[in-house]
């Protein structure tokens, strides 16, 4: 469920937004049994309301390619003299004393695609500034017209490619759809707006985007991001207390995402996520990556880059949540916007799965 996609993908189509999203459980590989004590606890702790953090896209963010495979990172050298840049060191101490290993951390985080960005955390702060104290602007069609949906995708174009898309994994569609009481047409059109099928994956590690929020402790350089709204000082102490929130959220994060990859089998370098950690067709956080993820095709690993597993581990939130194809309108709104609170994603992917 973060929005990497949806938000730059609807900078793609020409429109501006901000959004949000939401998860949770566990199950097939990933079942708490497997889980250290200090994560199942961290597991067993309800809702992540991080999910929406992770949806809390930039629309600075740019497109990157890949299907139903995780695209690789840009360059993975160890950098030049071999040592972890100081940026990191802090950070590892603080997941040391969470009970990670903090000497084999270190080759990771020496890795130079982990690069020290201090805007992770300020645009996700200056987002949170504007929402928070400055009046919300109506979003509006090219026309000047309120929106009611993101037609972004109901275009000729994309028709052909949902059409491809849907006729493709028909088979993976259809049975996780049977599965949880949902239809292949919400699963496509919730994968459309995340991710624009799976082609729109994110530009850098999800590892990175997380080190980059969970490092970020000094509100001092937080300033340069809402300087430019002469922020009162009892806004900036509102600022630091959100910073120090998003900064444990991600910590956590980072612990559900390294065991999320020794769990199903991948180099946590190798996964591409949103500005916020957010990864996989459906954009899931790490932690519901964790409790929700579901191997759907039966390889033996939670692949949330797949379609099969992806559209499975969809499936299982919205039948957590209680959905049935019977439901009315409003009450399928309401349960989209527990994934995902923006009330014109809601809109638009009810919109699109109604049409394709
Ligand atoms: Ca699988």
């Amino acid at each position: 469920m973060r929005p990497l996609g949806w938000i730059s993908g609807l900078k793609a189509g020409g429109l501006k937004a901000a959004g949000l999203l939401a998860l949770l459980v566990l199950w097939g590989l990933c079942s708490l049994a497997q889980v250290p004590a200090s994560l199942a606890q961290g597991l067993d702790q309800g809702l992540d309301g991080g999910q929406g953090e992770a949806a809390a896209e930039s629309a600075e963010e740019g497109a990157s390619p890949g299907t139903s495979a995780p695209a690789a990172p840009p360059a993975q050298s160890v950098q030049p003299d071999g040592t972890m840049n100081p940026a990191w060191t802090g950070l590892l101490e603080r997941l040391a004393l969470e009970g990670e290993n903090r000497t084999a951390l270190i080759p990771l985080f020496a890795n130079s695609s982990l690069v020290p960005d201090a805007s992770i955390m300020g645009r996700k702060l200056r987002a949170l500034y504007k929402s928070r104290f400055l009046p919300k602007p109506e979003p509006k069609a090219p026309t000047g017209k309120p929106l009611t949906i993101y037609d972004t995708w109901l275009t000729p174009e994309w028709a052909e490619k949902i059409a491809a898309f849907k006729k493709a994994n028909a088979l993976v569609l259809e049975e996780a759809a049977r599965r949880y009481g949902t239809s292949p047409s919400l699963l496509t059109a919730i994968f459309l707006v995340e991710t624009h099928l799976g082609t729109f994956l994110g530009q850098r590690p999800v590892l990175a985007a997380l080190a980059n929020l969970a490092a970020s402790t000094d509100p001092g350089a937080m300033l340069p991001f809402v300087a430019e709204y002469q922020p009162t000082p009892e806004q900036l102490d509102w600022l630091a207390g959100r910073q120090a929130e998003k900064s444990a959220w991600a910590l956590r994060q980072i612990r559900f995402f390294l065991e999320y990859c020794r769990l199903n089998g991948f180099a946590p370098l190798s996964l591409p996520g949103s500005l916020y950690g957010a990864f996989g067709l459906c954009q899931f956080t790490p932690l519901n990556a964790l409790r929700l993820g579901v191997d759907g095709d039966g390889d033996g690993r939670v692949d949330l880059f797949g379609v099969a597993d992806a559209a499975h581990s969809m499936g299982r939130f919205l039948k957590s949540r209680g959905w049935r194809e019977d439901l009315s309108y409003q009450a399928k709104l309401k349960i989209i916007r527990q994934y995902n609170n923006d009330l014109l994603y809601a809109q638009t992917v009810l919109a699109v799965a109604k049409r394709i």
